[in-house]
């Protein structure tokens, strides 16, 4: 704990530190290194939501299989499949309901919104992607959730990904973030249907999640 700050004379040079905030656009607040302190307990519960709902391939609406792993917790979860994008209650891979989300998931999604400026953030769905090397997510709006004033709280888990975050149109050319382990973006306000997604994950290997990198992104959904 606190090594990246040490220099112990051998070895890799100190990274330079993450912490800090950055406003990304309006609405978007980059919370660098924020979850940092809390991982061992945030992969812990990751692993154990995967436990009793897998992580799975699933199938687009236009039937491409998505190169991104996902599962959920929380009252509601966000699927996709042949019939379209929706939350459920029930995961319908098992007919059971989601795992309930996680005090440390709960408590760091409700700290990291009233930072960026919402006090009562209340997320009722947390989707977790888990990224091989490959895998990518191409340019999306997040617009499935009841309420769009609602943010949405993102935190970034072993190997580093390239964030494209793009305009209000499709077209709009996106600017590339690193998001890197332990980082936590708050997304509301007019960027919260702003087009995003993430290049294909490079080759790597992280100490604490091995070859993947894990997204998990708060909602209020209902
Ligand atoms: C900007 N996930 O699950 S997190 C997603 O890294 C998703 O797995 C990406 O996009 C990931 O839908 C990006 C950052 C993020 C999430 C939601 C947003 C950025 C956003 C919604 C609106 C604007
Ligand atoms: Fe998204």
């Amino acid at each position: 704990m606190g090594g990246r700050q040490l220099s112990l004379g051998l070895g890799s040079p100190p990274q330079p530190a993450r912490g800090g905030e950055r406003v990304l656009a309006p609405g978007a607040l980059w919370l660098g290194g924020a979850a940092l302190s809390r991982v061992d307990a945030l992969l812990a519960d990751v692993h154990r939501v995967a436990a009793a709902a897998p992580f799975r391939h699933m199938e687009t609406p236009g039937g491409f299989v998505m190169s991104v792993a996902m599962t959920n917790c929380g009252r509601l979860g966000w699927v996709t499949d042949r019939s379209g994008y929706r939350y459920t209650e029930l995961d319908p891979q098992s007919g059971q309901p989601w795992p309930a989300m996680p005090e440390s998931f709960l408590a760091l999604a409700r700290e990291a919104a009233a930072r960026a400026g919402y006090p009562g953030f209340e997320p009722d769905a947390c989707l977790v992607n888990r990224y091989a090397i490959g895998a990518r997510m191409t340019r999306h709006q997040d617009r499935n959730e009841r309420d769009l004033g609602q943010p949405i709280v993102s935190v970034s888990l072993g190997l580093p990904a390239t964030f494209q975050f793009g305009g209000p149109e499709r077209s709009d050319r996106p600017e590339r973030v690193p998001l890197e382990h332990g980082d936590v973006v708050v997304w509301g306000g007019p960027s919260r249907l702003r087009f995003h997604g993430v290049l294909r994950l490079p080759e790597g290997e992280h100490p604490l999640t091995g070859p993947f990198r894990y997204n998990l992104t708060f909602r209020k959904a209902g």
